[in-house]
């Protein structure tokens, strides 16, 4: 029999997780398709260095026009694809945007969530073709529940992007006990990298002591500084998502590190690297507090590792050094660009 090259869907192909992951089917050796959303502006700065003209080029990666909140278009793109493996990365992601945001942050977040499923169970109604789901569940589901924190922990939401997140975990699993789909739910912890946004707690960090270090910046502002985090390296995570997808049985898993840092940890870690006193330039800014907070996450894999055979490779401190390097040379490129006269109004932002 011949060979059959696989097919992957990613939603949220655009975001840190969609771009490791792209990387990692295309080493495998996939054709990947990913969903991206219309914008006014180029939105594909994390996949660009791995998307190639097809009018120049034989090439794996497709890009379609499509949104969680559009179910016929979804369907379409399903039809059109006919993926082995679906992703479903995409999410409006932020937690204390989703306190702002919180109707709009469910609909693609949960109601999302549920649209994919009504397509693939359409899809593979009509083709007879199985379609595997990975969902991309997350640590803050258990919000509330002290750690550690593993499959069994109950969830106690605490924001509406946790909210979300829930009840796409309880659709996901429902649509694998009702129609006997093979749908996973990754329920992930904080994982970072040089590509997480900017407006996540670590890579403001980095990225601000950096500019700090070169004189471009003066201060950083935060919040809770006494928040803790099992943070690890997305280029680790994505391996877990795909080997949930490889098993005989579908079954939800918790990928962490098993350590637990502040956000404290952090910033002294980051500082270290950059050799700054974090002290003097950093400063309290309480709109980035938070109504509810999520006071302590700590995962235990053990499930992981036992079935899937997934650890993490990168610890915690080769992390932060991986991202304030990346960080530091970013700033050197703003620096020699500023001196040069280019003024760059939009660094600093953050939430
Ligand atoms: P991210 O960088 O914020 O990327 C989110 C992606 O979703 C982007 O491609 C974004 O598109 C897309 N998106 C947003 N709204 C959409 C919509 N209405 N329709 C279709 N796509 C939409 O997130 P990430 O860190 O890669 O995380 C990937 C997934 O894992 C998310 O679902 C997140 O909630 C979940 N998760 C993340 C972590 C973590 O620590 N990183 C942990 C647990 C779970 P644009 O680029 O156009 O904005
Ligand atoms: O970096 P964060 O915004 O990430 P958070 O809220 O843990 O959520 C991330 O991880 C989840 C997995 O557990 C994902 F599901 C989710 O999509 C996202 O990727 O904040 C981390 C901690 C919080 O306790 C926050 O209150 O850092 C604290 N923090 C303190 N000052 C801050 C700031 N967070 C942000 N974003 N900005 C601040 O200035």
């Amino acid at each position: 029999m011949g060979y059959i090259m696989k097919r992957a869907l990613i939603t949220g192909i655009t975001g840190q997780d969609g771009a490791y992951l792209t990387e990692l089917l295309l080493s495998k050796k996939y054709e990947v398709h990913g969903i991206i959303r219309r914008a006014s502006s180029f939105n594909t700065g994390r996949i660009d260095h791995i998307y190639q003209d097809p009018h120049e080029a034989k090439v794996n990666l497709f890009l379609h026009y499509g949104d969680l909140t559009d179910a016929t278009g979804l369907l379409r793109i399903l039809n059109e694809v006919k993926p082995h493996e679906v992703y479903n990365l995409g999410a409006q992601s932020h937690v204390r945007v989703s306190f702002d945001q919180p109707e709009y942050t469910a609909d693609v977040v949960a109601m999302g969530t549920l649209r994919i499923l009504e397509a693939i169970r359409d899809h593979q109604q009509f083709t007879g073709n199985e379609v595997r789901f990975y969902q991309a569940c997350s640590s803050e589901m258990f919000g509330a529940s002290p750690p550690p924190q593993d499959e069994n922990t109950p969830f106690y939401p605490r924001s509406p992007y946790a909210v979300g997140k829930v009840a796409g975990f309880h659709f996901t699993r429902n649509y694998r006990e009702a129609y006997g789909m093979f749908n996973v739910n990754g329920i992930l912890f904080n994982h970072e990298s040089p590509k997480r946004g900017e407006t996540f707690v670590t890579r403001k960090i980095t990225r601000a002591l950096s500019r700090i270090k070169l004189g471009l910046q003066d201060y950083l502002y935060l919040g809770n500084l006494d928040a803790k985090r099992d943070w690890g390296y997305a280029g680790d995570y994505v391996e877990a998502m795909w080997l949930m997808l490889q098993q005989d049985k579908p079954e939800d898993y918790v990928v962490a590190t098993g350590e637990t840092w502040s956000v404290r940890d952090f910033l002294i870690e980051a500082a270290t690297y950059l050799e700054l006193d974090w002290e003097a330039v950093v400063k309290l800014d309480e709109r980035f507090l938070r109504p509810t907070e999520v006071r302590e996450l700590l995962g235990d894999a053990s499930k992981a590792k036992n079935n899937l055979g997934w650890e993490p490779k990168v610890s915690f401190k080769e992390l932060v050094g991986m991202m304030a390097e990346h960080d530091l040379e970013l700033a050197r490129q703003e620096k020699t660009l500023t001196d040069a006269g280019h003024n760059f109004t939009q660094l600093g932002r953050g939430e």
